[in-house]
C-alpha cells in the first residue's frame, strides 16, 4: 500500500511543550488554587509516564499525596486541570514554544505532495489549536483533516485508541500511514494500532525504549542541522523528508 497520510504527535514532537509549557502551567495551577504541590523536572520526568492532564495529577496524589483528601475528588481534579489549561493556553499564545526542528518544513512537503495530515495527541484539543496557530499560523488548522486529541477517546497513549480514531475518520489502513512521535506511549500507541512510527526523541523520552520504531533520531533535521541517527537502518541522509519517509514506509510497510 502506499504512504498517504502521516500523523503527528504534539507533545515533544511538533514542539518540546512540556517542560516550558505543561510543567509551568501544571504549578502555576498549584499555587493559583492555594495547593502546597510543586512538580520538579524530575518528578515531572517521571510523572509523563502517565499520559493526560487529568491523569497524571490522579497518578501524582497516588504517588506522593496518598494522604490528600476530597469528598468529590474527580471534580477537584478536573477544576485544577482546567486552570492548567488556561495557564497553558497564555503561555503558548503567547508564542514561549518555538517548533521543532524540521517540523515546518516536512509538514509543508508533505502538503505540496499531497499526503494527508492528521493529529494524535494526548493532550487537550484547545492546547493543539493554540500551539499551532501561534507556530503555525491559524490557517494551518484545516491542514490536518483530523485532529484526535484528549478526551475523544476512552483510553489514551499507549492504548491504540487515538490512532484507531484518526485510521477511522480518514478511512485509511494502518499501512497507508506513518506516525510522528517522541515517546514509548505514543509509539505503543500507534504500533497497537498497527501503524510504524519515526520517533524524534527529547530529554524526557531518549532513554525510552523505543525498539518498534523505524527509526530514532534527535530531531526531524534541516538543510543546516543534521539528525543524529540514535536508532534504525544506518543512512546517508541527514533530515526527514517525504523521500525518507516513503523510503522507510516501503521498506517496512
Ligand atoms: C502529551 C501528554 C499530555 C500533556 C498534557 O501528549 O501526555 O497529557 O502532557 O496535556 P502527546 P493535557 O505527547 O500525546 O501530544 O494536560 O492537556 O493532557
Ligand atoms: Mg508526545
Amino acid at each position: 500500500m502506499d504512504l498517504e497520510a502521516l500523523i503527528f504527535d504534539v507533545d515533544g514532537t511538533l514542539a518540546n511543550t512540556e517542560k516550558d509549557g505543561h510543567l509551568q502551567a501544571f504549578n502555576m495551577a498549584f499555587e493559583q488554587m492555594g495547593l502546597d504541590w510543586f512538580w520538579s523536572n524530575e518528578m515531572y520526568h517521571y510523572l509523563l509516564s502517565v499520559t493526560g492532564g487529568k491523569e497524571r495529577i490522579k497518578f501524582y496524589l497516588d504517588s506522593y499525596k496518598e494522604d490528600f483528601y476530597h469528598d468529590n475528588l474527580d471534580s477537584f481534579i478536573s477544576e485544577i486541570h482546567k486552570q492548567k489549561t488556561s495557564n497553558y493556553l497564555e503561555l503558548i499564545s503567547n508564542g514561549l514554544v518555538p517548533l521543532r526542528v524540521g517540523v515546518k518544513r516536512l509538514i509543508d512537503e508533505a502538503m505540496s505532495q499531497k499526503l494527508r495530515l492528521a493529529i494524535a495527541t494526548t493532550t487537550t484539543p484547545a492546547n493543539v489549536d493554540a500551539l499551532i496557530t501561534s507556530t503555525l499560523g491559524h490557517e494551518y488548522m484545516s491542514s490536518f483533516e483530523v485532529i484526535g486529541a484528549g478526551d475523544v477517546v476512552p483510553k489514551k497513549k499507549p492504548a491504540a485508541d487515538i490512532y484507531n480514531y484518526v485510521l477511522d475518520k480518514m478511512n485509511l489502513e494502518p499501512c497507508q500511514t506513518l506516525a510522528i512521535e517522541d515517546s514509548r506511549n505514543g509509539l505503543l500507541s500507534a504500533s497497537s494500532a498497527g501503524i510504524e512510527s519515526v520517533l524524534t526523541v527529547n530529554e524526557y523520552t531518549n532513554e525510552d525504549n523505543l525498539d518498534k520504531a523505524l527509526v530514532v533520531l534527535d530531531h526531524l533535521g534541516d538543510k543546516d542541522n543534521k539528525f543524529s541517527l540514535i536508532s534504525g537502518d544506518a543512512t546517508k541522509r541527514t533530515l526527514v523528508d517525504i523521500e525518507y519517509l516513503r523510503e522507510l514506509h516501503a521498506k517496512n510497510c
